[in-house]
């Protein structure tokens, strides 16, 4: 398909601003009439370039048809009838369940999956041309979802489905990204501003497997994964502190244990084990190197990247040693990675959600 012909369509026939009254205008359900509106003919919406991107790692090389297109515009649709309490009562639904099912994964509960499910939905994003990215709620399609990067995601997706049955006026999104969003603060982690108005897109939309990164890399590969997200060098160490959340899985992702002590907590410890702690580059069961320490702890390649690059390490002591840093610098690299490619209209609203801690709840 070429998707050079495929893409002006979109951005040509509606300007950005006539897009956004006509949905805030028209729509009952956003993401329904939305969808239907602005990609009316499918076919021509294609902008998918797997057909015309034999790489293996999908990520770093695209046609040249594609970049040199022009760029995919991802206008959030707001849907003036909704407020913050809407959002806010899904926020407290998703918090209510992350307490009631805590026996998931050996007591560490759901909300580590539900913040990789938000960074998987969102770290598709190619800003060479606007792809992917956590707007079009792709992640719901069997091809994106059966990505081999996304194993292990299946159960944050089980946990949100009775919310979305309950509330299906919000798209996937939207979902996915509050779900993230509602697990990091739920542990006590940073607040993070969240916006509305992501639109279920067809599958057509859906990128092509392959975008996430390995784990099986150094410093430069990350370097240049990040810059495919618009991520510094700051960003990205921030971003890879999400690893004091949750374990590796060897069923999901073939590397074994967790980053630290507390799993269920959102606190700098990664940092501060990443230096502390004994390191051995060792196989494990799988026959997958990771780096364990004498405390059953465990690095992925990608992780001890950041204390072998000069540029990261700093930064890696920074966070170490000054957690409210790390928190700040968070909180708007995750604004930032699940607001990739979206262009939000002028004064759209910008949500700081109440924990249920906050709420007395
Ligand atoms: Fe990470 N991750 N992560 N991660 N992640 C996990 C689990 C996990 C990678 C690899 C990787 C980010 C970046 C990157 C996050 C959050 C974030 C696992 C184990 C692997 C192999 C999965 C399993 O179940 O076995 C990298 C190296 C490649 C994709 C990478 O760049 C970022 C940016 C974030 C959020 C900001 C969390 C919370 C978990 C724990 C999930 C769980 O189920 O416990």
């Amino acid at each position: 398909m070429n998707a050079s012909k495929a893409l002006p369509l979109f951005s040509r026939t509606i300007s950005r601003r006539s897009f956004y009254l006509f949905s805030a205008a028209t729509i009952a359900g956003a993401a329904a009439v939305t969808t239907a509106a602005a990609f009316d003919n499918k076919k021509q919406y294609n902008y998918n370039n797997r057909n015309n991107n034999n790489n293996s790692n999908g990520w770093g090389k695209f046609g040249t048809s594609i970049a040199a297109a022009a760029p995919i515009v991802h206008i959030a649709a707001i849907n003036k009838d909704r407020t913050i309490d809407d959002y806010q009562r899904i926020y407290n639904k998703i918090a209510e369940k992350i307490r009631e099912d805590d026996e998931y994964d050996g007591y560490i509960g759901y909300g580590p999956v539900l913040v990789r499910l938000g960074w998987h939905s969102s770290g598709t994003y190619n800003k060479e041309n606007n792809s992917g990215g956590s707007y079009g709620g792709t992640y719901r399609f069997k091809l994106e979802n059966s990505d081999p990067s996304n194993n292990g995601l299946q159960n944050a997706a089980q946990f949100l489905d009775p919310i979305y049955k309950e509330f299906n006026w919000i798209s996937h999104g939207d979902l996915y990204t509050l779900g993230a969003v509602c697990a990091i603060q739920e542990a006590q982690g940073p607040k993070i501003k969240w916006r509305p108005g992501r639109v279920d897109l067809p599958e057509s939309a859906t990128p092509e497997n392959g975008r996430l990164p390995d784990a099986v890399n150094g410093a430069d590969y990350v370097r240049k994964f990040y810059a495919r997200l618009r991520m510094n060098d700051r960003e990205a160490v921030a971003l890879t502190g999400a690893h004091c959340l949750g374990r590796t899985h060897l069923k999901n992702s073939g590397f074994d244990g967790p980053w630290g002590a507390a799993s269920s907590s959102f606190t700098n410890e990664f940092f501060i084990n990443l230096l502390n702690e004994q390191w051995k580059l060792q196989k494990n069961a799988a026959g997958n190197k990771q780096y364990d320490s004498p405390k059953g702890y465990m690095m992925l390649e990608t992780d001890y990247a950041l204390i072998q690059d000069p540029i990261y390490l700093k930064i890696v002591k920074e966070y170490a040693n000054n957690e409210a840093s790390f928190f700040k610098d968070f909180a708007s690299s995750f604004q930032k990675l699940l607001e990739n490619g979206i262009d939000y209209p002028k004064g759209a609203p910008e949500y700081i959600f109440k924990t249920l801690d906050d709420q007395d709840m």
